[in-house]
């Protein structure tokens, strides 16, 4: 078992740069205005919050190739990467919270500082796997696993020369996929990656899905697993305030299931929670219902069995 004392860190980062909508960086501030703390405190957990990392605006940042924002993410994820190995090494569970996705090529990197060997489990509608060279968007939020897989290798002087290739392509595994760009559909395939789409999820139902995945990425659970859960894994029904909602997702139960058996396994050290986004949604009660949605999804990740 890896936290015996129950210790964990919340690392807030509040980071809209790798998408064009404002308010994601809200996400932190709502999550933990719905009592976020108090609820991992209820399971047992001695909960450590310093305070929203701060993301200093570059004074100039034009784009470089397709990428938009680069500085500006590059040096975001920088800072999340220094919390979020900071609070991996001192021995506690890190829940770091979005803020969009961008955020996680510090957070994959961070955990790994600690656990060289972490599989990670990435739950969301899209793979992010795109380099800055086959981007569509130029959103950096569909990149982070780019650098830290290898596929993208920054050139000389580029912002993300710092990031360290520390993530095996047979250590991945996707779920809950939906909406993946032709470019990452032909990674999938050439370099193998486990993924499961929600075609799988309704072939096979979560539980067998889960199953598969550790199967695959993780077998006699030997590694400890980094959970990666961007809110658009979810059906727009359950969290409808986000910036990419994607028709067909994950109930609040499956979602739920799959922090639930992750917990259950004693070999999760880290989860993210990204994309929340309070500004967007069609009323108080579309924002009420994400931010209780992400809350429930830490909460299951830090062990909460229903009985
Ligand atoms: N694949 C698209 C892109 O690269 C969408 C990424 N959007 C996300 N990712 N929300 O999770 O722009
Ligand atoms: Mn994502
Ligand atoms: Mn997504
Ligand atoms: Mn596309």
């Amino acid at each position: 078992e890896y936290f015996p004392e129950r210790k964990l860190s919340i690392v807030s980062a509040p980071f809209s740069g790798g998408q064009p909508k404002g308010g994601v960086d809200k996400g932190p501030e709502y999550l933990l205005g719905g009592g976020l703390e108090k609820h991992l405190q209820s399971l047992d957990w001695d909960t450590k919050f310093d305070g929203h990392l701060e993301f200093p605006v570059p004074e100039s940042d034009e784009d470089i190739g397709k990428m938009k924002r680069p500085r500006y993410v590059a040096e975001a994820s920088r800072r999340v990467y220094k919390a979020v190995s900071e609070a991996a090494v001192s021995g506690r569970f890190v829940l770091t919270i979005g803020g969009d996705h961008s955020i996680a090529v510090g957070t994959v990197a961070g955990v790994r500082e600690k656990y060289p060997d972490a599989c990670l489990i990435w739950v969301d509608a899209h793979c992010d796997l795109n380099t800055p060279a086959a981007t569509d968007s130029g959103n950096l939020h569909g990149c982070p696993l780019s650098w830290v897989t290898g596929l993208a290798k920054p050139e000389k002087d580029d912002p993300f020369g710092w990031v360290p290739e520390c993530l095996d392509f047979k250590n991945l595994a996707y779920i809950a996929l939906r909406d993946v760009d032709d470019f990452e559909k032909k990674m999938i395939k050439e370099h193998g990656i486990t993924a499961y789409s929600m075609h799988h999820v309704d072939k096979y139902g979560i539980g067998k899905v889960v199953e598969m995945a550790l199967q695959k990425v993780n077998p006699d659970l030997s590694k400890p697993i980094h959970l990666s859960f961007d809110v658009d894994a979810m059906d727009p029904f359950f969290a409808p305030s986000t910036g990419t909602p994607v028709r067909g997702g994950l109930t609040w139960r499956e979602a739920c299931y799959i922090c639930e058996e992750l917990a259950a396994t004693g070999k999760l050290v880290a989860m993210d929670l990204v994309e929340c986004n309070p500004a967007l949604g069609a009323s108080q009660k579309d924002i009420d219902d994400t931010i209780s949605a992400g809350i429930s999804l830490a909460k299951s990740a830090c062990g909460d069995t229903l009985l």
